[in-house]
């Protein structure tokens, strides 16, 4: 890679050079270089604990849970039990849309909370609970409530769970909560596990309402961020593919409670439902298998995939008629931008998927990746391949068992050999295989996880790309520094992505963000000699 100035162990070194040794030792496992052209592996560290006093961008448990998975559907009403600032924070910063729908129901745009305060966190809050979800549903009569849980009620005890089981029976209407306290495991992925348990548990198959469609899939790990789904959902209803259930983005709780009718379950985030997945593969027989609609030809691929599992050559055939229909605009828009994008450099350092879908939409238009990473991905997101088998669900009670989280090391390993796979197989043991970050990355490029404000500052120095792509913590810190920053999870105030327009509208965006010359205009406070840092005290 010709803008790579140094190879990977010289960029390590002095990534990690200034850390106090301990911290350089933990640090250095979550630094490793791509595999894409058949490479063995690596091993990377992910999914645990950011060392204390690093500033990692990381969000918490209840983002994951109530901001991710359950938060954009748009008839259920969602509570926070806490205080205001959790609440008010998560309103509506995802940008994640939704059409109102024909009945209308759509609380969305509120944001609901019980205001905890000194009172409730020493006497208790689930009387306070107790009216506030009576109070929301005298205002809106919704179909169903939500709770979900902020630190300081795992930390006073309040049986938010009894508090819900007495609502729904007094109300006659879906209740339930979620123990989803910021602090509970190392990032939001727990909330996502959380939220998928509880879904499913309460809502997931409740409806036995038959559905009427011929290739019934549901789309899971979707959240209508710009508009992605509504996109999505076009390219589906032209292919004639009957989608039942997006998780989670403009969706009903009546989709939800009848997705168990669909014949596939397809998979675009699968970090944040992954869960789901395997447990509708255990309960209801559905399969599920991974596709990405972010990039033309990622599109394009994974409606085949679609076609292909159905086995159905009118299907095939409708989807190939789709492909050459949308493909020409996507192609004119590309061979437009690529004089002026084609061999520029990209960042992107973006939750636990996109870091690695939006590559492709770089590809496409002649950009590299140079880094990335994600903030709470887990090994299986980097390595790729990955055993079933870790979720147990008793089909009569809906219990659901954890066989095991972490990966075992024995079982878990990227780096069978197709005849180690064969046999454990064999043996009952489930693998799903796709791939994952690494193996899709140049071995020059260097692949982080959990990457701190440090280390971005410091690969910026380093490696120079032309734009990076994260969120709003890392913004006006890298624009300051000259380096153009989008923001790939709220989009800024762009999108759709997704699909075949969605690509279009990101190669336009892309080309003006990487060609314009305000970048090299700025001069980052810091650099500046600006009075803020000359202030003289006398
Ligand atoms: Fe999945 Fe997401 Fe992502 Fe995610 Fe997120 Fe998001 Fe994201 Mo922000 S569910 S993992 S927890 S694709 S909210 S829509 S943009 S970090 S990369
Ligand atoms: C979250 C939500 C978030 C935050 C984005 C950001 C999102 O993790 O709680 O840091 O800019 O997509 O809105 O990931």
């Amino acid at each position: 890679m010709s803008t790579t100035p140094k190879n990977l162990e010289e960029l390590k070194k002095e990534l990690l050079d200034k850390m106090p040794t301990k911290v350089a030792r933990k640090r250095d496992k979550a630094i490793v270089p791509g595999a894409e052209s058949g490479e063995t592996i690596p091993v990377i560290q992910a999914n645990v604990r950011t060392i204390p006093g690093i500033l990692t961008q990381r969000g918490c448990t209840y983002a994951g849970c109530k901001g991710v998975v359950l938060g954009p559907t748009r008839d259920i009403v969602n509570l926070t039990h806490g205080p205001i600032g959790c609440g008010y924070y998560s309103w509506l910063t995802r940008r994640n849309q939704t059409d109102a729908g024909e009945d209308g129901d759509n609380y969305i745009p509120y944001c609901l909370s019980t205001d905890m305060t000194e009172n409730d966190i020493v006497f208790g809050g689930e009387k306070k609970l107790r009216a506030a979800i009576k109070e929301a549903y005298d205002n809106f009569k919704p179909k169903s409530i939500s709770v979900f849980a902020t630190c300081p009620v795992g930390l006073i005890g309040d049986d938010i769970h009894a508090v819900t089981r007495q609502m729904q029976e007094e109300l006659g209407i879906t209740v339930f909560a979620n123990s989803c306290e910021g602090y509970k495991g190392v990032s939001q992925s727990a909330g996502h596990h959380i939220a998928n348990n509880q879904i499913f548990r309460h809502v997931i198959g409740t409806d036995d309402t038959p559905v009427e469609g011929k290739y019934k899939i549901n789309l899971l790990g979707e959240y209508n961020i710009g508009g992605d789904a509504f996109e999505i959902e076009r390219i589906f209803e032209k292919c004639g593919i009957t989608l039942l259930a997006t998780f989670s983005g403009n969706s009903t709780i009546t989709q939800f409670r009848q997705a168990h009718h669909a014949d596939l379950n397809t998979v675009m985030c699968h970090r944040s439902l992954n869960y789901v997945a395997e447990m509708m593969e255990t309960k209801f027989g559905i399969p599920w298998i991974k596709i990405n609609f972010i990039g033309a030809e990622a599109t394009a691929k994974s409606l085949r995939r679609i076609a292909a599992y159905f086995e159905d050559p009118e299907l095939m055939a409708r989807v190939e008629q789709v492909i050459a229909e949308e493909m020409p605009a996507v192609k004119a828009a590309a061979a437009e931008v690529l004089p002026r994008t084609t061999g520029k450099t990209a960042m992107l350092f973006v939750g636990g998927s996109r870091a690695h879908h939006y590559q492709d939409l770089f590809r496409e238009i002649g950009m590299e990746t140079l880094a990335a990473g994600y903030e709470f991905a887990h090994r299986d997101d980097y390595e790729g391949r990955h055993v079933l088998s870790t979720i147990k669900v008793d089909a009569d009670s809906r219990n659901i068992e954890e066989l095991e989280i972490e990966p075992d090391p024995v079982r878990y390993n990227p780096r069978k050999t197709p005849e180690q796979i064969k046999a454990l197989e064999d043996q009952g043991v489930r693998f799903k295989v796709y791939e994952g970050l690494i193996g899709e990355m140049k071995k020059e490029a260097l692949i982080i996880d959990d990457i701190n404000q440090y280390e971005t500052h410091k690969i910026i120095e380093l490696m120079k790309p032309d734009i990076f792509c994260a969120g709003i913590k890392e913004k006006y810190i890298i624009q300051k520094m000259g380096v153009p920053l989008k923001q790939l999870h709220n989009y800024d105030m762009g999108g759709p992505y997704a699909g075949f327009v969605g690509a279009v509208n990101w190669y336009h965006e892309i080309d003006r963000l990487v060609n314009t010359k305000v970048w090299s205009l700025i001069k980052a406070p810091w650099n500046d000699n600006g009075p803020e840092l000359e202030a003289a005290y006398v």
